[in-house]
C-alpha cells in the first residue's frame, strides 16, 4: 500500500466494532517497535516499558523520545530502550521523531503516564495482520470512569471526535487517542505538519488517503504522575486540526 498526501481521497469506511482482549492471541509475526515520548515521567516510565515487555514476551524495539529534567531517560535506557533526546517542543513534535524513528513493520504508540492498556497489544497487532493499515484505541468505547477522563475532557473527546464523523463521514469515536498501531508506510508516505492536533492528523489524512482503518474499544487508567500538556491550547489546535482538511485551509502551523 502506497499512501501519499496526494492520494485522491476515497471512501473506505469501516464499521466500528467493540473488541475485547482475551488475554491469549498469539503474537504476531510483524516486527514491531513501540514508541512514545516522555516529558518527566519517571514515575510512570517503568511500569510502561515492563507491560510492554510482557505483553510482547520482550520481542519488540521501544523508543523513547524524551524532554525530561528527570530520571525518566536514565530509567528508560537501563530497561533497554532506544532513548533519543530532544528539547520539548511539544507533542507532535516529539511523537513525529518517535513515529518515524521506529525500526518495525507497525509502530504501536502509547503516552508514557500508564493510562493506556498495554496488554492488548497483541490484539492491536492481530488486527494489522488482518490487513488494516491503522488499528486506533478508543476509550470512549471502552468501559469509561468518570474520574479516569473527568467530564470535560470526556467532552471535548466526544466533539473532536463527532465532529470528524459529520465532516469526513469517517465513522469514529476517539481521534484524541494516544495509543494505536500503524502500518509503517502510512506513517512514511504522509508529510506530517500538525503538533497539539497530531492525534486527530494521523488519522484524518490516512483516511482521507484511503488506508483501511480499525478502531477498538480499550481501557483507559488514571494517569501517573502530573498531566504536562495545556487542554485548552491543545483543545484550540484540535478545532483547528479537524476542520483544516475539509475546507483546506491555510493555518500558521505554530497554531496546531
Ligand atoms: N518528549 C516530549 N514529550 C512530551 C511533551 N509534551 C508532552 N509529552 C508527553 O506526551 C504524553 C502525553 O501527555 P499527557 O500529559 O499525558 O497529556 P494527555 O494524555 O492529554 O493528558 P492526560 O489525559 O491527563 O494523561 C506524555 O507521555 C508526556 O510525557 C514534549 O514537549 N516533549
Ligand atoms: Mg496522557
Amino acid at each position: 500500500m502506497g499512501v501519499t498526501a496526494s492520494t485522491v481521497p476515497f471512501c473506505v469506511c469501516e464499521d466500528v466494532e467493540r473488541a475485547r482482549y482475551t488475554g491469549n492471541q498469539e503474537m504476531s509475526h510483524l516486527k514491531l517497535s513501540v514508541v512514545t515520548i516522555t516529558l518527566n515521567e519517571e514515575k510512570a516510565i517503568g511500569k510502561v516499558i515492563s507491560d510492554v515487555q510482557a505483553a510482547t514476551k520482550g520481542d519488540c524495539e521501544i523508543v523513547v523520545v524524551d524532554s525530561s529534567t528527570d530520571r525518566t531517560p536514565e530509567i528508560a535506557e537501563s530497561m533497554g530502550a532506544r532513548v533519543i533526546r530532544q528539547q520539548p517542543k511539544g507533542y507532535g513534535i516529539a511523537m513525529r521523531t518517535a513515529l518515524l524513528s521506529g525500526s518495525g513493520d507497525v509502530i504501536l504508540t502509547t503516552d508514557c503516564d500508564d493510562t493506556y492498556p498495554m496488554e492488548m497489544i497483541p490484539q492491536f497487532l492481530k488486527y494489522v495482520e488482518e490487513g488494516y493499515d491503522i488499528v486506533s484505541g478508543s476509550r470512549l468505547l471502552g468501559h469509561l470512569k468518570p474520574e479516569n477522563m473527568p467530564p470535560l475532557n470526556w467532552f471535548g473527546n466526544w466533539l473532536f471526535a463527532t465532529m470528524t464523523s459529520v465532516l469526513y463521514g469517517f465513522a469514529t469515536t476517539d481521534v484524541t487517542t494516544g495509543m494505536r498501531a500503524y502500518r509503517r508506510e502510512v506513517l512514511h508516505g504522509i508529510d506530517w505538519e500538525t503538533n497539539y492536533a497530531l492525534p486527530a492528523e494521523l488519522i484524518i489524512r490516512p483516511y482521507l488517503s484511503g488506508c483501511k482503518i480499525k478502531e477498538i474499544a480499550i481501557p483507559y487508567r488514571e494517569r501517573v504522575g502530573d498531566i504536562t500538556l495545556n487542554k485548552w491550547r491543545s483543545g484550540k489546535a484540535f478545532l483547528r486540526g479537524i476542520t483544516k482538511y475539509k475546507f483546506g485551509w491555510q493555518i500558521d502551523p505554530n497554531l496546531l
